[in-house]
C-alpha cells in the first residue's frame, strides 16, 4: 500500500498504511538459520506463562462509557461513502460523487494492461493469460530467451517435459488453472520434474489453482525468492517449506491453514509472509529468528476470536487481561508494519519491534502505551485513535520520525508541551477530546498539513498556530472559539473553506463555534480569503504606534515602477491616463502627443504626487518652478507619501532606474526601508535576470544587508496567459533562490580562505596583517549571517485598466509594515517632544542644518541631548529628515528638508543630457551662463566627457534653486561631503575666461581611459630610481558601482595636484606620488584596485600611505556589505602604513 499524504490525513475511520521498505537488510549468517537459539526457548516460555502476564494499569470503568459515546457521536457526524449526510449545516463538497462512480465503473470493466515486452535484463515477457490453452503450445516452448511466461487463466493440467529450453526463465505464473488440482501426495503431473532444470525461476505463482496439497516437488525449488500460493485450500503448509532458502517472499492468503510450521524460521532471507483470509491461531514461537520479516500480513483480530458481551466488558473495563496476541509480534526485529486494530486489546506489551513503521492500535482498550513504544525512533505512523487516553506522557516527543500521528476519540485534556518536537509531523488529528487549548509549543511542527481538532473544548486558537505555514486543512469544527487569531492569513496554503475533498473535511472548518470575530457573514464561506482579507485589516486597524515607514522602490529603468506608484497611491492606470488625453487633445496634434504623451504622464505624476505631500511642498516654499523638458523617466528619485484607505503610511523613494543615477542611490538606500524590487515580469527570463533582478540584489546586498525585499513583476498584461504569469514567477523565485545562495556560497568561500590565511598569518608575527584578516573575518561571518530577506510570495501586477494585483499589494504591503519581525522600529510610542521638533526643525530655511542649530532647536523643544539621537534617527526613518548618523563627513548636519538634498543632486546628474543641454529652448543658458552656443557647447562637452563643472555651467544646472551668491558657495562646500564630487580652488583675482575653467568635478561621468602604459610610465617617472610599493584591494564580491569614484572624489582634500582618469587617479603629495588603478577598464565590473606609491627615496613614505589608505579605506566602509583583503608588502604591514579600519585622518607632523 502506498503512503498518501493527500486526503489520507482526513479520513475519518482510522487507516493503516505501509511505507515501502527503506532499509537495507543484511543476510543472516548460514548457521543462524538451522539453529536453535536461545533466544527461541526463552520466547516459546514467554509465551507459555502469558496468561499470568499484564502489566498494564486497568482503565478506569468511567471513562470508558463516555469514551464510547463520543465515538459514537462522532460516527454519526462523519460523511460515509454511502451519502450519509454531515451534521454541519450545508457545506460544499468537492467531487464526490464522480470520484466513486468513478471507481465503480472501472470496478466492472476489464482493462488488460498491455505488458512490457521485455524484462529490465532484456530477457522475452510472454503473456499468454485467459487464452483458454489446455496445452502449452509448442511455439513457445521452441522460443529463447524467455524471462518471465505468464499462463494464468488457462486449463493447464500440466507443463510438458520441453519446459527445460526455458533455462532462463526468472518468473512463471500459473495461477486460475483448475486443473492443475491434485489430490494425492504423491502426485507430481502438475510440475513435472523437469522444472528443476530452470535454475534462474525466481517466483512461482500458483495461486488459485483449487490445489489442496502443493506439489511435492515445489520443496525443492531452492532458488526460488516469491512463491505465491494463495487461495488453495491447502489447510497445512508442510515443514518442508523450510528448504527453501531462499525465499524472500511467500503468499499464503486463504489457503485455510491455522499456524506456520517453525520451520518457516530457516528460511531465513524472508521478509514477507502473507497470511490474510485465514484463521490463524497460532505462531511459532521460532518466528523472532527471522531477522529480515517486515511484514508479517495477517488479521490480528483473529486472536480475540469470537468474544462474549461479558468478556468484551470484562476487557473494557480492564478487569481481565487481553494477552491473546502472541508476545512473539512484538519481538519481531525488521517488521514495519503492525496492525492491531480493533483488536479490543487492553494492554500492549514492552516491544523490541525497532524496526517498526506502522503502528495502529486503534479501536481498543487502552489508555496507556509501554515506554518502549516511545524508542521506536523509525515510527511514521502511530494511530491511537478510539481508546481511552486521557493523557500522553512527554516522551511522545521523542518519536522525531512521527509523520502521523493520530489521537482522535479519546479523553485527552491536554497536549504534551514535547509535542513541538515532531518536526516531520504532516497529520495531527486531535479531534473528539476534551482539549480546552493547544499548546503553543505547536508553532514548532513546522510541516504539518493536516490539524483536525474537530470536537473539543477549545477556546481560543494559538496565534502560534499561524506559524504552520503548511498547513492545508484546519479543522476546528464544534469547540468554543470566539476570536481568530489574526495572523492567520499567513496560513497561505489554507485557500478552502468547508469544503470536502474526498469525504473529508478539508480546509478551514469553523461551524457550531460561537465565533464573533470575523462575524458569520464573513466566515460562512468557502474560500478562506475573506476571512483572511477581514482578519488582516482587523489586524492592521488594532496596530498601535503604527509610524510612517519608508519604501524604497528600485529595478530597472522602464520597467513600470513609476506607473505602478500612480496605480498604488492613487488608482490610475495607464488606460486612465491615455482616456484623459483624448478628451485634451485634437487629432492634428497626434504626433506630437506621441511624443509628448510620456511627459504628460510625468506631469500627471508630479501633480498627483504633489497634492499628497505637504511637507514635501512646503520643502520648496513656493510653487514649482519653470521645469526643463522631462521625459517619462525618473529623474534620480520621485518622493511621495502615501497613506493607505487603512492609515498605513509611507514616503516612496522612487528611484530612477537609468545608470546615470547609481553613483547617488547609497545615500538614499536604508537597511530599515522596505524594498519593492520591481522587474518587467513580462520580459522575465533566464537571460534578462542578472539586469532585471539579480543587479538589484547585488546592489542590496553591498548597501543594505538584511534588508526586506518583495519582488513585484509588473506589466503582466503583456504575458501570454495566466499560465506564463504563474511559470515566470516560478522561474524568478528559482533563480532568485539560486542568486542568494551563490551569493552565500561565495562568502563562505572566501571565509574558508581567510581562515586559511590567518592560520598562516598568525605564525608569521605581522600582527597588523593577522588584525586585517580578523575583520574581514569578523565581517564575512556577520554578511553570511545577515542576507536580504525575500518575502516569499511575489506580486504580479499590471498597471493597465482595473489594475491587476494591485490591490493584493497594497493588502501585502499594508501586512508587511505591521510584521514587527521585519521592522522592529515601525511601532513605537513617539513622546510629543519629537513632533515637535520636527515641527520646529521643518521651519527652518535653508538646505542643513548644522549641528549647533539642531542641538538649539532641540533644546528650546526640550528634546534632551540624551534622546536627540533617538529622536533623529526616528525623523531619518519616517523621511521626515536626512541624518547620516554613521557617515563621519556628514553625521554632524541635518538635512531636514530631504527634497531639497534630492532636487540638488537630480539637478547635477540627468540620463538625457542631450536633450537636457540644448542651448536653443533654454534661454536660461543664455541668461544665467552668458553664454553663446559655441561656448555653451564647448563648456558641456568639458563636463560630460571629464565630470568637470565650470561656474556658469553649474549656475545654469542649479537655475531651479534661485541661489544667492552665498548660498551657492554654502552648497558648493556641502558637495564633497556627499561624496560624489570634488571641487577645485577658484584664483582669487577672476580670469575672465572662466567658462571652462572646472569649479566642480564629478569623476562619475569622466569617459577618458587610462593608457595602458600608465603603469609602466609611472615605474619610471619621477622621483627617478624609486621603485613603487605596490598594495593590492581585492574584492571577491567585485566593486558596485560608483565605489572607485568616490575614492577619486574623496582623495581631493589629500592630494596637492592630480590627473584623472574613468578608471585611474594619479595624483603627488607633500613626499610621494601614487597611482590608483581598476584591474579592468569599467569600475563597475572591478574586482581589484592597485594602488602604486612612491616615496621621495627608497625609505617609506608613511605618513602618505597612512593618508591615501585611510581615505580608501573610510570609503569601502560605507559599503557595509563590501568585504575586500589588502595584498602588501610585509614591510607595510609591520610599519603599520596601511589603514583599514574606520578612523578620522590625521596628518602627521
Ligand atoms: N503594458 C504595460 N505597460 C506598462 C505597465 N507599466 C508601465 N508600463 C509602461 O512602461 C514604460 C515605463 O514605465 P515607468 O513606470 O516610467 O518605468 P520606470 O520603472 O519608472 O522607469 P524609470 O523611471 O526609468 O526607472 C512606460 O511606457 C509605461 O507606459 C504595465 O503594467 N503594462
Ligand atoms: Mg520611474
Amino acid at each position: 500500500m502506498k503512503d498518501k499524504d493527500k486526503g489520507a490525513g482526513m479520513l475519518k475511520k482510522a487507516r493503516f498504511e505501509r511505507i515501502p521498505d527503506q532499509k537495507g537488510s543484511k543476510s543472516p549468517s548460514p548457521t543462524r538459520a538451522a539453529s536453535s537459539s536461545p533466544k527461541r526457548a526463552s520466547s516459546a516460555k514467554m509465551s507459555d506463562s502469558r496468561p499470568q502476564s499484564g502489566k498494564s494499569k486497568s482503565p478506569s470503568p468511567s471513562r470508558k462509557s463516555s469514551a464510547k459515546s463520543r465515538s459514537s457521536s462522532r460516527k454519526r457526524d462523519s460523511i460515509s461513502p454511502g451519502g450519509k449526510k454531515s451534521k454541519s449545516p450545508s457545506p460544499n463538497r468537492k467531487g464526490t460523487s464522480s470520484a466513486s462512480s468513478r471507481g465503480r465503473s472501472a470496478g466492472k470493466k476489464k482493462v488488460r494492461v498491455k505488458s512490457p515486452s521485455r524484462t529490465q535484463s532484456g530477457l522475452k515477457i510472454r503473456d499468454l493469460s485467459d487464452q483458454g490453452l489446455t496445452a502449452v503450445p509448442p511455439n513457445l516452448l521452441a522460443e529463447k530467451d524467455l524471462g518471465i511466461v505468464n499462463l494464468s487463466g488457462n486449463n493447464l493440467k500440466t507443463l510438458p517435459p520441453e519446459i527445460t529450453r526455458w533455462d532462463k526463465l526468472e518468473k512463471l505464473d500459473l495461477s486460475k488453472n483448475y486443473g492443475l488440482r491434485r489430490t494425492k501426495a504423491n502426485d507430481n503431473t502438475s510440475l513435472p520434474q523437469e522444472i528443476l532444470t530452470l535454475a534462474n525461476l525466481r517466483e512461482l505463482i500458483i495461486s488459485e489453482c483449487n490445489l489442496q496439497r502443493l506439489p511435492t516437488i515445489i520443496w525443492q525449488m531452492t532458488n526460488l525468492h516469491v512463491l505465491d500460493v494463495s487461495r488453495n485450500k491447502i489447510n497445512i503448509l508442510v515443514p518442508e517449506v523450510g528448504n527453501l532458502s531462499n525465499l524472500r517472499k511467500i503468499n499464503l492468503k486463504h489457503t485455510n491453514i491455522t499456524s506456520l510450521p517453525p520451520e518457516i524460521v530457516y528460511c531465513q532471507d524472508l521478509e514477507e509472509i502473507l497470511l490474510w483470509g485465514n484463521k490463524i491461531s497460532t505462531l511459532p514461537e521460532t518466528l523472532p529468528e527471522l531477522l529480515k520479516l517486515k511484514t508479517l500480513g495477517l488479521n490480528y483480530r483473529d486472536f480475540c476470536g469470537q468474544m462474549d458481551a461479558m468478556r468484551e466488558k470484562f476487557l473494557n473495563t480492564g478487569q481481565v487481561k487481553s494477552d491473546y496476541i502472541p508476545q512473539i509480534v512484538f519481538d519481531l526485529p525488521a517488521l514495519e508494519s503492525l496492525d492491531l486494530e480493533g483488536t479490543k486489546i487492553n494492554n500492549m506489551p514492552e516491544t523490541t519491534n525497532h524496526g517498526l513503521r506502522e503502528l495502529n492500535l486503534s479501536r481498543n482498550f487502552l489508555n496507556v502505551l509501554p515506554r518502549s513504544v516511545y524508542n521506536l525512533n523509525h515510527l511514521t505512523l502511530l494511530n491511537l485513535s478510539d481508546n481511552q487516553f486521557s493523557n500522553l506522557p512527554d516522551e511522545l516527543g521523542n518519536l522525531k520520525s512521527l509523520m502521523k500521528l493520530r489521537l482522535a476519540n479519546n479523553q485527552i485534556h491536554f497536549l504534551p508541551l514535547t509535542i513541538g518536537n515532531l518536526k516531520n509531523l504532516k497529520e495531527l488529528d486531535v479531534s473528539f477530546n476534551r482539549l480546552k487549548r493547544l499548546p503553543i509549543n505547536i508553532k514548532g511542527l513546522r510541516n504539518l498539513k493536516y490539524l483536525h481538532a474537530e470536537k473539543n473544548d477549545l477556546t481560543a486558537v494559538p496565534d502560534e498556530i499561524c506559524e504552520l505555514v503548511e498547513l492545508e486543512t484546519l479543522n476546528l469544527t464544534e469547540n468554543n472559539i470566539h476570536t481568530l487569531p489574526m495572523r492567520l492569513h499567513r496560513l497561505t496554503k489554507l485557500k478552502d473553506a468547508h469544503v470536502y475533498d474526498r469525504y473529508n473535511k478539508h480546509g478551514l472548518w469553523l461551524y457550531k463555534n460561537p465565533l464573533t470575530t470575523p462575524p458569520m457573514e464573513i466566515w460562512r464561506t468557502d474560500k478562506t480569503e475573506k476571512i483572511f482579507d477581514y482578519l488582516k485589516k482587523l489586524a492592521i486597524i488594532k496596530t498601535e504606534n503604527l509610524q510612517r515607514q519608508k519604501m524604497l522602490v528600485l529595478g530597472e529603468s522602464q520597467c513600470g515602477k513609476s506607473t505602478l506608484m500612480m496605480g498604488l497611491v492613487h488608482g490610475i492606470s495607464l488606460s486612465s491616463v491615455e482616456e484623459d488625453d483624448k478628451g485634451r487633445k485634437s487629432k492634428q496634434e497626434d504626433m506630437e502627443d506621441k511624443r509628448r504623451k510620456s511627459y504628460d504622464l510625468e506631469d500627471k505624476r508630479r501633480k498627483s504626487y504633489g497634492s499628497n505631500i505637504e511637507s514635501v511642498v512646503q520643502e520648496h516654499g513656493e510653487s514649482q518652478p519653470e521645469s526643463l523638458p522631462l521625459t517619462n523617466k525618473t529623474e534620480f528619485i520621485e518622493q511621495t507619501i502615501w497613506k493607505t484607505e487603512n492609515m498605513v503610511e509611507f514616503v516612496i523613494n522612487d528611484f530612477g532606474g537609468d545608470d546615470a543615477y547609481r553613483i547617488s542611490y547609497p545615500l538614499f538606500l536604508d537597511a530599515n526601508a522596505l524594498v519593492l524590487l520591481v522587474y518587467d515580469h513580462s520580459e522575465y527570463s533566464k537571460n534578462t535576470h542578472q539586469t532585471s533582478i539579480g543587479q538589484w540584489l547585488d546592489l542590496l546586498s553591498r548597501y543594505t544587508p538584511g534588508v526586506a525585499i518583495k519582488l513585484v513583476g509588473t506589466k503582466i498584461d503583456l504575458c501570454e496567459d495566466f499560465f506564463a504569469v504563474e511559470e515566470t514567477e516560478d522561474l524568478v523565485r528559482e533563480l532568485v533562490q539560486e542568486h542568494l545562495e551563490n551569493y552565500l556560497g561565495k562568502l563562505r568561500m572566501e571565509l574558508g580562505n581567510v581562515e586559511k590565511d590567518l592560520k598562516e598569518a598568525k605564525s608569521s608575527s605581522n600582527e597588523e596583517y593577522v588584525a586585517h584578516l580578523g575583520n574581514l573575518k569578523e565581517k564575512l561571518e556577520y554578511l553570511i549571517s545577515k542576507p536580504v530577506k525575500i518575502i516569499p510570495e511575489i506580486a504580479t501586477v499590471s498597471s493597465q485598466e482595473g489594475l491587476p494585483g494591485v490591490s493584493k499589494l497594497v493588502n501585502s504591503i499594508e501586512l508587511l509594515a505591521i510584521d514587527t519581525e521585519l521592522f522592529p522600529h515601525g511601532q513605537r510610542c513617539i513622546p510629543d517632544l519629537w513632533n515637535k521638533l520636527r515641527a520646529r526643525l521643518k521651519r527652518r530655511s535653508g538646505y542643513y542644518l548644522s549641528w549647533e542649530v539642531v542641538e538649539k532647536v532641540a533644546s528650546l523643544c526640550h528634546v534632551k541631548e540624551d534622546s536627540l539621537e533617538s529622536a533623529l534617527q526616528y525623523l531619518h526613518d519616517i523621511g521626515e529628515v536626512m541624518w547620516f548618523k554613521n557617515n563621519p563627513g556628514l553625521s554632524k548636519i541635518l538635512f531636514h528638508k530631504p527634497r531639497l538634498l534630492v532636487d540638488l543632486i537630480t539637478s547635477l546628474y540627468h540620463h538625457n543630457f542631450e536633450e537636457f543641454f540644448n542651448y536653443d529652448e533654454n534661454k536660461i543658458f543664455m541668461s544665467m551662463g552668458k553664454f553663446n552656443k559655441d561656448t555653451f557647447n564647448e563648456a558641456v562637452e568639458i563636463f560630460v566627457k571629464y565630470g568637470q563643472i565650470s561656474r556658469p555651467l553649474l549656475s545654469c544646472l542649479w537655475f531651479n534653486h534661485r541661489l544667492t551668491d552665498c548660498k551657492f558657495t554654502e552648497l558648493l562646500e556641502l558637495m564633497p561631503y556627499l561624496d560624489i564630487c570634488y571641487t577645485i580652488p577658484q584664483p582669487e583675482v577672476p580670469t575672465g575666461n572662466n567658462i571652462k575653467l572646472p569649479l566642480m568635478v564629478l569623476p562619475w561621468f569622466n569617459k577618458e581611459m587610462a593608457e595602458n602604459d600608465l603603469v609602466e610610465d609611472f615605474e619610471k617617472g619621477p622621483p627617478e630610481n624609486v621603485k613603487p610599493i605596490t598594495l593590492e584591494y581585492k574584492f571577491p564580491l567585485r566593486l558596485p558601482k560608483g565605489v572607485f569614484e568616490r575614492i577619486s572624489a574623496c582623495l581631493q582634500d589629500y592630494v596637492l595636484s592630480r590627473i584623472d582618469w574613468k578608471n585611474a587617479v594619479y595624483a603627488t603629495l607633500e613626499d610621494a606620488n601614487f597611482l590608483l588603478l581598476c584591474s579592468v577598464s569599467d569600475p563597475s565590473s572591478c574586482n581589484s584596485i592597485t594602488l602604486m606609491i612612491k616615496g621621495q627615496s627608497e625609505t617609506l613614505p608613511a605618513s602618505s600611505m597612512r593618508t591615501i589608505t585611510q581615505v580608501i579605506a573610510n570609503t569601502l566602509l560605507k559599503v557595509e556589505g563590501l568585504v575586500w583583503k589588502i595584498k602588501a608588502p610585509k614591510d607595510a604591514w609591520l610599519n603599520q602604513v596601511i589603514q583599514f579600519r574606520k578612523k578620522d585622518i590625521t596628518t602627521e607632523e
